[in-house]
């Protein structure tokens, strides 16, 4: 039986919807509602979930009273309409202020006034009953290499991101970390430019047991990198905490399209690690698939409720189709023929030590590479067998 949003855990960023499409060459081509007017039409399009950014529900600037009732606002707003606040994310991009970064700007004052937003969002996070607090640093890097003392940076975005978790443990609260890579765009070039440098910075943490991913499907495809093999190395060290999936075609700017009009071939496979798990098991990915896109600039509101329901199908599409993919008895055989489960044994036998190892004449000097070498392993009719499945 056909598959449908409710049986996934599905969000939508507040800023995805509400892209009024202002861009680097024109302006906005549709109005702002209110907020909390989105969560209606967001729930109806297939959501159970909704995340944002501070500046999102009150503008930057706003006063302490006025912010109050803003958040207060949305909070019932989410609640009556059955929207999970499972997200919140803090803007330290936006603002002129942060044009040479929030953590990383050479300017002390800022940096102290960029951590004081993280922080205070932190504890709004934390009220919402949010479990993820994302970081996109999209200031966070240079247009110029002489701009920076890049170990001093990197010294200092690891300050950064460490007191921030540092306070989420302080107050005790239930709420853990993704950083978000991007190569490129708003900054020349990004720190953290990707899941692998992302994973090699948290691995340098003072707290990193609280700080993972949310790896964005367009950032790794913007950098030419399969955001497939990213979030299964970020499931393998255990730090996928939480995603970004949208659409890309290909190394340019950041088009951020529905899930699944980029690579659709890849969002199939996105979609079956996410949903069916590594074929001999392993860790499984059990968060929130979350969409980060725009709605076409062309589109007026109708087609914004329609982008945000296209994000919904797809993933209903290709879950059902990767579940009959791998219930599929010719490809459990092919998956056999390819030697898919062969890999799940260690290379070394319990036990076997090296000597061991080296005294198996069979492994080496009795080894005849020439007949391992005509081995055919049926990749291509494999991947023939997804794509029956895809769009057969
Ligand atoms: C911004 C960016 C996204 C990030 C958001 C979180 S904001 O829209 O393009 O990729 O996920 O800060
Ligand atoms: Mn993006
Ligand atoms: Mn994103």
């Amino acid at each position: 039986m056909a598959s449908t949003p409710a049986d996934y855990k599905l969000s939508y960023g507040l800023w995805t919807v509400g892209w009024t499409a202002r861009d680097q060459f024109g302006e906005a081509s549709r109005p702002a509602l209110d907020p909390w007017d989105y969560l209606p039409k967001l729930k109806e399009a297939g959501a159970s979930g909704v995340t944002f950014h501070d500046d999102d529900v009150a503008p930057f600037g706003t006063d302490d009273a006025q912010r109050e009732k803003y958040f207060t606002r949305f909070k019932d707003a989410a609640e009556q309409v059955g929207l999970t606040v499972e997200m919140v994310t803090t803007n330290t991009f936006a603002h002129p202020v942060f044009k040479d970064g929030g953590l990383t700007s050479n300017d002390r004052s800022v940096r102290r006034f960029g951590l004081r937003k993280l922080l205070r969002n932190v504890d709004r996070a934390a009220e919402f009953g949010a479990e993820t607090f994302v970081m996109w640093g999209g200031r966070e890097g240079s247009e110029f290499d002489n701009a920076k003392d890049l170990n001093a940076a990197h010294n200092r975005y690891a300050e950064g991101v460490d007191t921030i978790a540092a306070y989420i443990k302080e107050k005790g609260y239930d709420l853990r970390i993704g950083l978000e890579p991007k190569p490129n765009e708003p900054r020349g070039d990004i720190f953290l430019p990707t899941i692998g440098h992302a994973l090699g910075f948290i691995a340098q943490l003072e707290n990193e047991d609280i700080v993972g991913l949310n790896p964005e499907t367009g950032h790794e495809q913007m950098a030419g990198l399969n955001f497939t093999h990213g979030i299964a190395q970020a499931l393998w060290a255990g730090k996928l905490f939480h995603l970004d999936l949208n659409g890309q075609r290909s190394i340019k700017y950041d088009q951020d399209l529905v899930f699944g009009h980029g690579d659709l071939i890849s969002a199939f496979f996105t979609i079956d690690l996410l949903i069916n798990g590594f074929p001999n098991g392993g860790p499984k990915y059990e968060g929130w698939l979350h969409f980060d896109y725009k709605p076409a600039r062309t589109d007026y509101m109708d087609g914004v409720w329609d982008s945000a329901a296209a994000n919904a199908q797809m993933v209903t599409m290709l879950a059902d189709k990767a579940k009959a993919y791998r219930a599929d008895p010719e490809v459990q055989e092919a998956f056999r023929t390819a030697g898919l489960m062969e890999l799940a044994e260690p290379t070394l036998a319990a036990g076997e030590s090296i000597s061991d190892f080296l005294a198996d004449r069979s492994a080496y000097e009795d080894f005849d590479p020439q007949i391992a070498a005509e081995r055919n392993y049926g990749f291509v009719r494999l991947n023939q067998l997804a794509l029956n499945h895809l769009i057969g």
